[in-house]
């Protein structure tokens, strides 16, 4: 079958642990249409890390770097391979619905997206995957990102997107690599670890205080 765009239609092959193979026994049209779309999406992304990437940090435009770096930051300190690319809803729709079609597919296991304005990105990326959405308002000059975050936030039923603070791309790794650790131990450890240290520079900080007033 195929979409009213003459592209296959397959709603079979965004399983986790699809990866390398063809599990579904799908027809051979849709095995073609997968790699062709894989194709194509490798050409939008880089990867970060070493290793097949597990989260994908997308956005609407280069400009929104400075603030989605954050999130490739956290990744990287955590030893979370992760993949980078723009991706933007309205300018590269095509690409869009590839990339989140083809997202589990493909081994990643979150995506965290981030857009300003009219940020239609994280929630088009829900609608096309059943892997975790991880939406991150970028504030523009105009509406300080008010806009951004009413755009991600509000999402229908039965579509979720983790939506995170204005800017908050550094929470937005966090959040990411915490899903990831439900399942990896060692990386619910350097989380743990990470967790135990804020906690220090905070009572170092109360001290820090105390010492100024004192
Ligand atoms: N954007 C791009 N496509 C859809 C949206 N919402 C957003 C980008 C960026 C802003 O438009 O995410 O925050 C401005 O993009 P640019 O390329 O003009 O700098």
């Amino acid at each position: 079958m195929n979409d009213p765009t003459g592209r296959p239609i397959d709603d079979t092959d965004d399983l986790p642990g699809a990866v390398g193979g063809d599990p579904t026994g799908a027809p051979g049209d849709i095995v073609a249409a997968r790699g062709a779309q894989e194709e194509r999406v490798a050409g939008l992304v880089s990867a970060v890390g070493g290793g097949a990437p597990l989260v994908g940090i997308v956005m609407g435009s280069d400009s929104d770097w400075s603030v989605m770096s954050a999130a490739g930051d956290v990744l990287g300190g955590l030893g979370v391979p992760y993949e980078v690319g723009v991706v933007s809803a309205h300018r590269m729709p095509r690409d869009m619905l590839d990339y989140g079609e083809a997202a589990a597919r493909r081994g990643l296991r979150v995506l965290v997206a981030g857009a300003g304005g009219a940020a239609h990105l994280p929630g088009m990326l829900a609608s096309v995957t059943s892997i975790p959405v991880i939406g991150v308002p970028v504030p523009l000059p105009h509406l300080d990102g008010v806009d951004s975050l009413l755009s991600i936030v509000q999402m229908p039923a039965g579509v979720p997107v983790a939506t995170v603070s204005v800017g908050g791309a550094h929470n937005a790794g966090l959040l990411a690599a915490r899903i990831l650790a439900t399942y990896d131990q060692g990386l619910y450890g350097r989380l743990e670890a990470e967790r135990a240290a804020l906690g220090a520079k905070a009572r170092a900080k109360g001290h820090a205080l105390r010492g100024r007033l004192d």
